[in-house]
């Protein structure tokens, strides 16, 4: 099981009151889809995705990033346990959407540019630490059910 120092538990939430979920949500999604175009591969029901405009404009990238960002709080709120707290969503990604999870991997990976983006000088290489460790362990607990 992943073990959280107090400090980590500390950075981690005391950043994350500071995150506007929809802003912060939808730029990481169009980040997303942007850098890593396979991915658009998932969302084509979900519109104009023809150009890296059309996808930051897109109300349905906006709004499914927000969500995204809320489940990822749902996981803070867990931290002492993601992998049940995840399971269902591990089942949805793998079992009906058939998501590769390397892809869990990269969505981590952007957030966390667009977060130190918007944090600037206060995020820390100790918050960046804490949040790495994060979204390592929730692509890991998303890609349980593909094992
Ligand atoms: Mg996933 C749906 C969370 C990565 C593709 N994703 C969802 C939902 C949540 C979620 C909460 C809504 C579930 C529901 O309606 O019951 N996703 C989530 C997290 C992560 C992630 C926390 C973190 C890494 N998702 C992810 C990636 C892809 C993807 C990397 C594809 C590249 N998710 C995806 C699709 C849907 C969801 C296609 C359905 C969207 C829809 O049709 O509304």
């Amino acid at each position: 099981m992943v073990h959280w120092t107090d400090e980590e538990k500390q950075l981690i939430t005391s950043t994350w009151c500071k995150v506007d979920l929809g802003e912060i949500g939808a730029e990481s999604l169009a980040y997303l889809l942007v850098v890593y175009p396979w991915t658009q591969r998932f969302f084509a029901h979900f519109g104009n995705l023809s150009s890296a405009t059309a996808i930051c404009g897109n109300p349905k990238v906006r709004a499914h990033g927000k969500k995204v960002l809320t489940s990822f709080g749902e996981a803070i709120k867990n931290l002492d346990n993601i992998k049940k707290t995840f399971s269902s969503l591990s089942e949805l990604h793998c079992d009906k959407l058939h998501v590769d999870p390397e892809n869990f991997k990269l969505l981590g990976d952007v957030l966390i540019i667009v977060m130190a983006s918007h944090f600037g000088k206060d995020f820390t290489p100790a918050v960046h630490a804490a949040f790495h460790k994060l979204v390592r362990v929730v692509a890991h607990a998303l890609a349980l059910r593909y094992h």
